[in-house]
């Protein structure tokens, strides 16, 4: 009888599901539907798979994490049992949640026995570690006279400010559609849903209205109304929203908080934050077809792409709060760049394409991708960037205290977010609409979707990017069909590094890149970013693509103050550095004169494999004066370096004597 029940509730969550009216003009292709075999992305997701999971799993252990949860369990059961908190900060249950989600996404393509009975184990305790009302907050369960000192004396009180019960809220409800839709079992949605039902009937108009501290609940709740049909996660997501700038006090730019969120007109504050809410916005925004959203999240977008993006796709620029930085404050050295920003930041970008349909929005997100989220760890897997600068002087300790990757940190978000980033890549590769198919990342994989409601179309893609520009997709529709193919033209093969003024190329190249359909020069139209090809598909029509990958110099615009006289090497989507290891120990005095002519070679065997970039330039000497000698500089992926030791590094290289001045913060 329960399981007719659950059979017959499953079946109305899911018919409501189907009813729904709005939603983003166009949908990803999900990560379970995509096949990743990329000779860049593929070791490194096997890496995390390998590596980074199980390492941060025994992370969670080793610090006392998953014994909070235990903790909690058995005060739960025995209201007697005195217990003691284990860890620094209380959202530690979120590294639990983060690595399960990636644990998920993982077994979808490599299934793992062992893995499985592993996290249905966590899962175990966890659900033990939920109060009978769906609380579940190690962090005053464990001890409840004695909660975190950020928690609050009483639930919810500090919400706004300091206890992340929401956004523990917010983790689990991640982890849990995950678990669900990988896997199809519903032990941690249950889970989820009796605490989403706890969070409906606390807030709400006419209830508690604290606008959550830090945000992630709102994404987390859409998720679970995507999973069930039921509009009360929607609505509560939306509530909110909406609390943003009315009730909190103090009201804080640094939450996003100073305003409500559809008067926000800049990217302000924790960038974590920031970014979670602004994808949380564009999901409310999606499912509710609300235009003043839309308005303030296309507002605060190109403030940050013209105004507070670096050119390693980094954002929040500022240590101090973790926080963006005024218009065009940018410094190189103190940059902060969390990693979680950047994956933020590709979870906002990606969903301001499924609204726009526009390739900027991609341009942003693959330059982040390549560039600050994956430098973000090492290249064995178990040692993480928090901060991503754009130069290391080897004195200022940007990592939290440290010169270089560290294996944990005390506040871990970093890498158990890349734990459950990696694996979900596959799902930002392709897109569709009714009745078109977009390609948006250059990433060698095969995929299955359907385009007009029934029309099955088999996706392939072989490519050496982002070695070189070649790409070869093949279209297989189950029959042949009328339909476009929208491929993204890369702003880098347009002569525009940045869908802004922030960086320009020094000089234009000009705009040329080759598009084939069966071995022949095909007609189509450029929309929004994208050759689109509309014909008639049949089976194994092959798309073939080149995109020149000449090496590139970026400047800044007058107004990046630490950038002038300077420039970046890029070449496709990656961008380059200066390590010391490379250049005889020392590049603070190499200068770049534009003249110098560059060359990349492809080394297998350095650093996973990677192109590194040589030119004759100048290195600066005192000797009896200033001295200026040739020097042979070697340039490497800024993702790569910080992996032979602790080092000196630089992204924007002086291409003259000006340059080499001090950063200003
Ligand atoms: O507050 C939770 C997480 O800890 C944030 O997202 C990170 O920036 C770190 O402060
Ligand atoms: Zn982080």
């Amino acid at each position: 009888m329960r399981n007719l029940l659950f059979f017959l509730s499953s079946f109305l969550f899911i018919n409501s599901f189907a009813q729904r009216a709005v939603d983003y003009p166009i949908q990803g292709v999900p990560f379970n539907k995509v096949t990743i075999s990329d000779q860049f992305w593929l070791p490194r997701i096997d890496t995390n798979r390998t590596v980074t999971i199980p390492s941060s799993f025994k992370k969670c252990e080793e610090t006392g994490r998953v014994e909070n949860f235990i903790l909690a369990g058995k005060k739960n059961t025995d209201p007697s049992f005195k217990g003691k908190f284990q860890t620094q900060y209380p959202f530690d249950d979120t590294d639990i949640y983060k690595i399960i989600e990636g644990a998920a996404y993982s077994l979808t393509v490599h299934p793992d026995p062992k893995l499985g009975k592993y996290v249905d184990s966590l899962i175990t305790i966890i659900g033990r570690a939920q109060e009978p009302d769906g609380y579940l907050y190690t962090a005053r369960t464990i001890d409840p006279e004695h909660p975190h000192p950020w928690s609050g004396a009483q639930r919810w009180v500090n919400e706004s400010i300091l206890s992340h019960e929401t956004y523990d809220s917010g983790h689990l409800f991640e982890a849990a559609a995950a678990w669900y839709q990988a896997t199809g079992q519903r032990n941690l949605l249950n889970i989820a849903l009796k605490n989403a039902n706890l969070l409906c009937r606390v807030f709400g108009p006419g209830k508690r209205h604290d606008a959550p501290g830090h945000e992630i609940v709102e994404m987390g709740l859409v998720r679970l109304y995507r999973i069930t049909g039921v509009k009360k996660y929607l609505n509560l997501a939306k509530f909110f929203i909406d609390c943003r700038g009315r009730y909190n006090n103090p009201k804080t730019t640094y939450t996003q908080d100073d305003k409500p969120v559809v008067d926000q007109t800049v990217a302000e504050g924790h960038a974590v934050r920031a970014g979670y809410l602004y994808s949380g916005v564009a999901d409310v925004a999606a499912l509710t077809g609300d235009t003043a959203y839309l308005q303030a999240i296309d507002k605060i977008w190109n403030n940050m792409a013209s105004k507070k993006y670096y050119i390693t796709g980094g954002i929040g620029a500022i240590p101090d709060g973790e926080r963006f930085g005024d218009n065009y404050q940018l410094p190189n050295l103190t940059a902060y760049n969390e990693t979680c920003a950047s994956i933020a930041n590709v979870f906002w970008n990606y969903r301001m394409f499924l609204l726009h349909g526009d390739s900027k929005y991609i341009d942003v997100l693959e330059r982040t991708l390549y560039n600050s989220l994956r430098s973000g760890v090492s290249l064995s897997g178990d040692k993480f960037f928090y901060a991503n600068p754009l130069a290391c002087d080897g004195k200022y300790k940007f990592n939290r205290g440290s010169l270089t990757r560290q294996p944990w940190f005390d506040c871990s978000c970093c890498p158990t977010n890349m734990c459950r980033f990696m694996p979900s890549l596959s799902g930002y590769i392709y897109a569709r609409n009714k009745d078109s198919l977009y390609i948006n990342l250059f990433v060698g994989s095969s995929a299955t979707l359907t385009l007009n409601g029934t029309n099955q179309i088999t996706i392939n893609q072989k490519t050496d990017y982002p070695w070189n520009g070649n790409d070869i997709i093949s279209i297989t529709p189950g029959k042949k069909s009328h339909f476009s193919v929208c491929v993204r033209i890369p702003g880098w093969v347009e002569n525009h590094p940045v869908p802004s003024n922030l960086y320009a190329f020094e000089s234009p190249y000009p705009h040329q890149f080759i598009l084939k359909v069966n071995g022949k020069k095909t007609p189509y139209t450029l929309k929004k970013g994208y050759a689109v090809i509309s014909r008639t598909w049949t089976k194994n029509d092959l798309i073939e693509l080149n995109f020149p990958m000449p090496i590139r110099r970026v400047i800044a615009n007058s107004q990046v103050k630490n950038d002038q006289n300077k420039v970046v090497i890029e070449r496709g989507p990656i961008v380059f550095c200066l390590e010391g290891v490379d250049n005889e120990g020392n590049i603070s005095n190499i200068v770049l004169p534009d003249s110098t002519k560059l060359k990349a070679t492809f080394y297998p065997d350095l650093l996973g494999g990677i192109d590194m970039i040589t030119g004759e330039a100048k290195v600066i000497k005192q000797s009896n004066g200033l001295v200026t000698q040739s020097c042979l500089i070697k340039a490497i992926p800024y993702f790569a370096w910080s992996n032979r030791g602790v080092d000196e590094m630089e992204v924007w290289i002086p291409n003259n004597l000006t340059g080499i001045i001090k950063e200003v913060k």
